[in-house]
């Protein structure tokens, strides 16, 4: 025990006093002050971790962080006043007396400085002050309301069950505490690693500090400097790991209500997507197909034949979603309650008895997730339905949520033998149940990947499973609240995020519907569901209309899989999401962060989405520097101005990029099994050279890890007029047999391909019209149809490099 302590003295507020001594090792330094030790480690050039901990009490997460320091060069030196530490991209420096923290760009530059109050305990609490740079911004922290420049705000880390949460509600279901600042060209990233309720203070009530606390444990925190956002977020998946690629059908559109049932109306459900032609791929089945809630039963009335249920819905094209709750209903020969408790696998209250918790089922206990043990038990349980071939497992009430939202603090977590309590277990029992989910149903599916929905989790979470935003209502402001949630979260490493388009709490209306499906096919998970006694809310439940422009948007979603499969696969390389905050690419540019536009996204790295309310049809937009041209009419815009924008209900604003290359199908099928066998790339004339890794694989098993997938580079030049379809890499016989190709704004009228000396050839050379000219009412027949050049490519050499090519 450190002697100021020992003494009694009194350490509230005070920073950590002043070093006494330090020790140097392989990945930087441990430091002894009178009140506390810290320890800087440098992960990599871009990453340094400070671990702060009181002396011989250790107290770390030991579940998001992947990776140990690697062997980084760093400087150091010890001039007296200061220790400071470089790398090649940053500097740390610390005050010895009293210890605070200055991270330097390598110019020196200041990105990021303690406060005078520096790290300071206010009984167990521990918060880390930084100084509030002059016009600094700050974004992330996974799923929070607010804004998307969160100054001046607040939030806590704590998951909790919040049914029709209010539009600034906290906290709500899932905790990423990974921030990133923004001020003078510079951006930082700060991850506090602490699974203990957290708070964030953005210049909240003060106008000094931002800080970060955490109730109890260690102040443990990694600093990530990157020019560029996006850097920074590779960065922070990097530690905390990305996802792997989900199955193709996934990305599909998601049909769920709570509940369809019986069976005989869920094989009718898919039968009559069929007959309407509205592509689908997912049935879910919410909590009533079980036996009284009983997790691995079914119904033996509503769903008496499970197996027949299955079969039929797989030969429609589907793919089933369950619902998988952690209480485990308190019933004599229910299995999995016996197992588990035979087994010592629930909760227990400090005196050794099991808790119970009311949900459901009635009375319940709850597996322990922080075992391993249990996990391994939750693992093999899954038989019961891999057996039956599904393949899609919904994690719900994983906060975890029961009758009354007070789940006692007392309870025990084993926390892999270091026991603790739900203050530190409470925010890992999602990340830690999905895990357990993941892992079980990758190895019973036999090499076939899993889809795991979870609606609780910490940081890391995006390593096993989709994260969608639980029970919002069916209003407009919780339509645009679940873009910048979503967008919030893709900073936030998790890429595979959703909403429930039509809102989960209440009845939409027509119009709200109509809005939500299109912004809907531009989130990473598209799925609509609706609370159980609400209108029925599927494509077709609300009127003609609304039918065609859901047939339309969801067709656009399907046509757009070659693009949105490829998104995922950079997803799972880099951790960069697919619903892009306009601050990632627009960083310092101050309209972006207007409250005007701040829910505007760009899908990708090509298309801006600007999401408009039910009530209107014509909105306000902004387009970030650049060129853009309209998705639909090609219509040309310059790029850094505001505009009034007319957006009839049927179309959702939707911009390209200039220099976009865009791969999509020619057609949309009923489902993701089949996107057919011609690819049209779209190319949108612009000044700047642009690439696209275009990623095809079986879509549903592991085999592209073994060389199995099909990856061009798409490469457009247009200062040497040039478009190239780079050498195939990898082992799989694309299923593209011809390639169409589709320029936008394009006005050379001949064009070359491979030099005329092609084993390929030009088909044809004909004009269509732009890709999404569906007018999805009524044909204008006064509207002017733009044109494109198309050229038709025989695809039928996987090895081949394509050049297309023009004089300028
Ligand atoms: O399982 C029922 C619902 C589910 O439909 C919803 O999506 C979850 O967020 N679940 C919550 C339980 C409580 C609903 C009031």
């Amino acid at each position: 025990m450190l002697s100021s302590i020992k003494e009694g003295k009194k350490v509230d507020g005070v920073g950590l006093g002043s070093l006494l001594r330090y020790e140097q090792n392989d990945f930087g330094l441990k430091c002894y002050t009178d009140i506390a030790i810290y320890e800087i480690s440098v992960y990599t050039d871009h990453i340094v971790r400070i671990h702060i901990h009181k002396e011989d009490e250790i107290n770390t997460n030991p579940y998001s962080v992947i990776v140990k320091p690697e062997q980084t060069n760093f400087t150091f030196v010890d001039d007296g006043d200061f220790l400071n530490i470089s790398t090649a991209a940053l500097s740390l420096k610390i005050q010895k007396c009293t210890s605070l923290f200055t991270f330097l760009t390598a110019n020196g530059e200041i990105i990021n400085e303690d406060d005078t109050f520096g790290t300071s305990y206010l009984g167990e609490q521990v918060t880390t002050y930084k100084k509030l740079q002059e016009g600094e911004r700050f974004i992330g922290l996974g799923e929070k309301t607010g804004p998307l420049d969160r100054r001046g705000h607040g939030y806590t880390h704590w998951n909790t069950d919040y049914f029709g949460y209010p539009e600034d509600g906290d906290p709500l279901y899932c905790s990423t505490p990974f921030y990133m600042g923004l001020h003078h060209q510079l951006a930082y990233g700060i991850f506090l690693d602490n699974s203990h309720k957290s708070h964030f203070n953005f210049g909240a009530s003060n106008r000094r500090f931002s800080s970060f606390s955490a109730d109890s444990g260690d102040m443990d925190y990694y600093f990530i400097h990157h020019n560029y956002v996006k850097d920074i977020i590779s960065s922070y998946t990097y530690l905390t790991g990305r996802m792997e690629l989900p199955p193709i059908w996934s990305m599909g559109y998601q049909q769920c209500r709570y509940s369809y049932y019986p069976d005989k109306e869920v094989v009718n459900l898919a039968r009559t997507f069929r007959e309407k032609e509205i592509p689908a791929d997912v049935i879910v089945l919410d909590i009533h197909y079980m036996d009284n809630y009983k997790i691995f039963t079914w119904d033996k009335e509503k769903f008496s034949q499970p197996k027949e249920m299955l079969e039929q819905l797989k030969d429609l094209g589907f793919h089933v979603v369950l619902m998988c709750d952690p209480g485990i209903k308190i019933e004599e020969g229910y299995a999995a309650y016996e197992e588990a408790k035979e087994q010592d696998l629930f909760l227990k209250f400090p005196d050794g008895s099991l808790y119970e918790g009311e949900v459901w089922p009635g009375w319940c206990h709850f597996p322990d997730f922080t075992k391993e043990e249990t996990r391994e038990w939750w693992r093999e349980k899954f038989k019961a339905y891999t057996d039956l071939e599904v393949d899609g497992f919904w994690n719900d009430m994983n906060e975890i949520a029961t009758w009354g939202q007070k789940l006692p603090d007392l309870i025990k977590f084993s926390f892999e033998g270091d026991e603790t309590t739900a203050r530190k277990g409470r925010n890992v029992y999602g990340f830690l149940m999905a895990k357990s989910t993941f892992e079980g149903t990758k190895e019973l599916l036999n090499g076939k990947r899993p889809f795991v929905l979870t609606r609780a989790g910490f940081s890391g979470i995006q390593r096993y499973a989709a994260v969608w935003t639980g029970d919002n209502t069916a209003t407009d402001e919780h339509m645009m609240l679940g873009t910048r949630l979503v967008n919030s979260m893709g900073l936030t490493g998790i890429a595979y995020a959703g909403y429930d388009v039509g809102g989960f709490v209440g009845n939409a209306r027509e119009a709200l519907f109509a809005r939500w499906i299109q912004v809907g096919a531009f989130s990473p998970f598209f799925r609509g569901h609706s609370n159980i006694n609400t209108r029925d809310s599927e494509p077709w439940a609300y009127g003609e209309e609304v039918e065609e422009i859901s047939r339309n948007y969801i067709n656009l979603r399907y046509r757009l899989l070659p693009y949105i499969y490829s998104l995922f696969f950079e997803a799972t390389e880099t951790g960069i999401p697919l619903s892009r905050s306009l601050a990632i690419d627009y960083t310092h540019e101050a309209k972006v962060y207007d409250e005007l536009y701040h829910n505007q996204y760009l899908f990708g790295p090509s298309i801006l989405v600007a999401p408009v309310v039910s009530t209107k049809d014509i909105t306000k937009l902004y387009l970030p520097e650049g060129q853009w041209y309209n998705l639909f009419t090609d219509q040309f815009y310059q790029g850094d101005q505001e505009m009034l924008f007319e957006c009839p209900i049927e179309q959702l604003p939707l911009f390209v990029k200039a220099s976009a290359i865009i791969p999509m199908a020619a057609e949309a099928r009923s489902n993701t099994q089949d996107l057919g066998d011609v690819l049209e790339v779209h190319i949108y004339n612009g000044k700047e050279a642009n690439s696209f890794e275009l990623y095809e694989d079986d879509g549903e098993s592991y085999d592209h890890i073994n060389g199995a997938f099909a990856k061009r580079e798409i490469t457009y030049t247009p200062e040497a007029g040039t478009i190239t379809i780079g050498k195939q890499e990898g082992d799989l016989k694309s299923s593209y047999k011809t390639i169409k190709l589709c320029l936008h704004g394009f006005e050379a009228e001949s064009y070359q391909v491979n030099d005329g000396e092609a084993s390929l050839h030009i088909k044809g050379y004909r004009f269509i019209e732009p890709i999404s000219n569906f007018d999805p009412i009524e044909k204008d027949p006064n509207a002017v149809v733009q044109v494109e050049k198309l050229k038709t490519i025989e695809f039928d050499n996987k090895e081949e490099l394509i050049t297309i090519s023009w004089t300028n």
